[in-house]
């Protein structure tokens, strides 16, 4: 298994005889079985079966398939040639499919100057992906590469695979899945100048989507817009189940952090400098000589329940970090049990395959067995009840230090790696989530993972893994992060500041501006370095910092009611401007996002720069967070400053928010502020459904849960709201309209208001707003 290297198509023998009544096609000297199917959505899947050649089908992520239904978009002709027809009927794609040995591939010829994205989790610092080869590959970044290549260039393959690629053809785009759990690889038309120095390096003029081994299942989205493919992709991978409230807060961690001693003193620092923070990370030292399931008592005096007792009166959660690599070690519970029970994947000669990783010699659980599974959330249940409300999957890449990982084989060893190196995390966050749902059943359990596959997006929020504290990083997060959301995993993040090298005090500003409203938001430093901690800092960055955290606390109700439309329909939390924005060249800007319909940032990602060109879409003003300026869409320029960052309002937003300044981890849903965007003498209208419920259970799955509907229409500044609370599962649902702009007059369900003049302060300066109070 090369990362660098790529099947070539001209090895590949391609379908010479198809028969349509049978689906039978012959390609090189051997015989398949084909089906095409259509599904309600408009979503295809092409599968290519030989029991001889793939014994195996997709691996451990289960789709949710929609309906199967007579609409044939996607069409094999009689050469088994396959096109998929836009919307003025004519072929926007046409395809063939190649076999080499078990690898396959897919080769699309796509109308017009197609452009990609997605790609799932890559470090390239683009949002567009014209011009690329790349592998699905799980790796230890650290491990597998070379410091040369991962200190400030794109390493690839990173940590967490998603083969899927979304293509736009004219104005349509299509999502291509591929359903493997085998090594599979994306060759994107187009040229990448900066990578290429000679003729050969060049991509294919077609697209190829391919695998190197495992049946080939191909599912094809068709959009026609981004929302609708991403919508429909997140529904047959899996949408996020809405997280606990507490993990969507601020999370403060480090390698360095053990036991009660440390735990004590960041809490005592949050509430000294009234910085909310939600998560308190426990990295590989609280555990006693690397053994997981094993905490060293002496960081834990009084037993970890006892510590988590008194860190849950500032609502504050513990998460401990757990590799899947067992320590082979006889007498150690967890091995010796392990052992016993055969849940160890096996290497070439029928024994326990051994890596080399902190506790030394590991061994790994086989998570492709049910019954390992069952074994592992026993573990986790016991755990749980031990104190630890949550955890953090390290290491499922799976990473096996130095030894090959090819050596280790799964299902009793009857497979290969390869079978299921990239869906090995799944099965750890699948067996993971189940441990902690048997130990507390009504609780939405919160796990975050390293590595992941199609699918991860059902239980674990990923983080990008270890960057550094450098702009490089910090650049390419913006699109690494995006292109991942819009690729079926909306629950990221990276580690806030860079994990390895010190951040500078300007470095960390900036990264804390671009980053507090990414979905996952935790402070992680590497062993040695610089303490990063916002308290930290000099008190003036310190300032700043804590002014962000809290203004994330503030828009929470907004974060959360994305993660319940992430539910609900599949929209992912960062988007791309596009997304939300027909306009010409909006996905050549690498440093701007969406977070959610309503709010643009635009960050300072470059060092030292005193201002930037934003690019305001669509053709209504934008309301600037900064200073309550009315901006006119286009190109326009902003000036940095040290409290403020350029992030813009959408006009005739309604977005959700905490009252006042959070100072603490309170985080209320139903006593809340209902931001007006409303440009002066703005004629128009605007929806929100906004919902309540308790945030941390599963009640709202039978009811719990409040819905209020909110319209407001507009008329030359004259504004009309009206409210219908809906569903009241969790109690009434009390708003107060806040308003930014100049309403000539408002109206709410009907009757005249009393404005009341105030302030309200987000990334910048006091904004004049008027307040209506219901
Ligand atoms: O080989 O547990 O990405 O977040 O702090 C390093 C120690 C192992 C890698 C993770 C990082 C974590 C570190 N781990």
């Amino acid at each position: 298994m090369y990362f660098n290297k790529y099947p070539h198509r001209s090895n590949f023998s391609f379908v010479e005889t198809f028969d349509p009544e049978t689906g039978v096609v012959t390609a090189g000297v051997r015989v398949f079985a084909t089906e095409v199917d259509s599904h309600e959505g408009d979503i295809y899947h092409v599968r290519v079966s030989n029991p001889d050649v793939w014994p195996e089908t997709c691996g451990l992520s289960e789709l949710d398939v929609p309906a199967p239904c007579a609409r044939q978009r996607l069409k094999a002709n009689d050469d088994f040639q396959l096109s998929l027809l836009g919307r003025d009927a004519k072929p926007l794609i046409t395809g063939e499919f190649g076999v080499s040995g078990d690898a396959s591939m897919f080769v699309f010829e796509l109308g017009g100057d197609a452009r990609f994205y997605g790609m799932g989790e890559k470090y390239f610092g683009k949002m567009e992906l014209s011009g690329y080869r790349t592998k699905f590959w799980n790796t230890d970044v650290w491990g597998d590469f070379h410091f040369a290549q991962w200190g400030e260039h794109p390493s690839d393959p990173p940590y967490f695979s998603l083969p899927y690629l979304v293509a736009k053809i004219g104005d349509e785009y299509v999502g291509f899945l591929l359903h493997n759990s085998h090594p599979t690889f994306i060759e994107t038309p187009g040229s990448d100048e900066s990578r290429v120095f000679v003729e050969w390096q060049r991509t294919s003029e077609r697209l190829i989507l391919g695998s190197e081994g495992g049946e080939p299942n191909l599912w094809v989205i068709y959009g026609p817009s981004l929302a609708e493919v991403t919508r429909k992709l997140q529904k047959l991978i899996g949408t996020t189940p809405v997280p606990p409230a507490w993990s969507l807060g601020y999370h403060q961690s480090r390698w360095g952090y053990g036991g009660h001693a440390d735990l004590m003193r960041l809490d005592e620092g949050f509430a000294k400098h009234k910085i909310p923070c939600d998560g308190l990370w426990l990295d590989l030292d609280y555990m006693d000589g690397f053994r997981i399931f094993q905490t060293n008592e002496a960081n834990f005096p009084d037993g970890v329940s006892t510590t988590a007792e008194t860190l849950a009166k500032h609502d504050r959660h513990i998460v401990p970090i757990i590799d899947p690599g067992v320590k082979k070690e006889s007498g150690y519970r967890v091995y010796d049990d392990g052992h016993a029970q055969r849940v160890f994947c096996q290497n070439a000669e029928g024994g326990e395959y051994v890596g080399l990783v902190w506790p030394g010699e590991t061994v790994f659980p086989d998570f492709t067995l049910p019954r390992v599974s069952d074994w592992w959330a026993g573990y986790i249940q016991e755990f749980a009840e031990s104190g630890f409300g949550a955890c953090w999957i390290d290491m499922n890449d799976p990473s096996t230090g130095p030894v090959d990982p090819n050596g280790m084989r799964f299902a009793d060893g009857k497979l290969p790696h390869e079978a299921h190196h990239n869906d090995y995390s799944l099965g750890m966050q699948r067996a993971t989530f189940d441990g902690f749902r048997r130990a507390r059943p009504h609780e939405r359990p919160f796990i975050l993972s390293r590595s992941g596959f199609i699918g991860s997006s059902r239980y674990a929020a990923i983080w990008t893994g270890d960057n550094l504290a450098n702009r490089f990083y910090l650049k390419s997060s913006i699109p690494t992060s995006v292109n991942l959301s819009i690729s079926g995993q909306p629950f990221n993040g990276a580690d806030l500041g860079g994990f390895g090298g010190d951040v500078t005090d300007e470095l960390m500003l900036d990264w804390t501006k671009a980053h507090f409203l990414f979905p996952f938001l935790r402070n992680h430093a590497n062993r040695g370095t610089r303490d990063k901690e916002p308290f930290a800092f000099p008190e003036p960055v310190m300032a700043v910092i804590r002014r962000y955290i809290r203004l994330r606390y503030k828009l929470f109700p907004y974060l959360y009611n994305l993660f319940v439309q992430q539910e609900e329909q599949g929209d992912p939390i960062l988007r791309p401007l596009f997304y939300e924005f027909d306009g010409v060249g909006l996905d050549k800007i690498d440093d701007q996002f969406m977070v959610g319909p309503s709010i643009l940032q635009a960050p300072f990602v470059e060092e030292g720069v005193k201002k930037r060109t934003v690019t305001l879409p669509g053709l209504e003003p934008w309301y600037d967070a900064a200073n309550g300026d009315w901006i006119e869409p286009g190109e326009r320029t902003a000036k940095a400053g040290r409290e403020s960052t350029p992030l813009y309002l959408r006009a005739g937003a309604i977005v959700p928010m905490q009252p006042g300044t959070p100072v603490d981890n309170t985080k209320e849903l139903r006593d809340v502020n209902l931001h007006l965007f409303m440009p002066p003498a703005w004629s128009g209208e605007s929806e929100l459904e906004y919902v309540a419920d308790d945030g941390i259970s599963y009640a709202y799955t039978s009811g719990a849960r409040s819905r209020l509907k909110v319209r407001v229409v507009s008329v030359d500044g004259n504004l009309a709201i009206a409210t219908d609370q809906t569903q009241d599962g969790f109690g009434l649902i009390a708003p107060t309209f806040v308003i930014h702009g100049d309403p000539k007059s408002v109206r709410l369900n009907g009757s005249e208001v009393v404005l009341e003049k105030n302030k309200v302060t987000l990334a910048g300066k006091p904004l004049a707003v008027v307040v209506v109070r219901a």
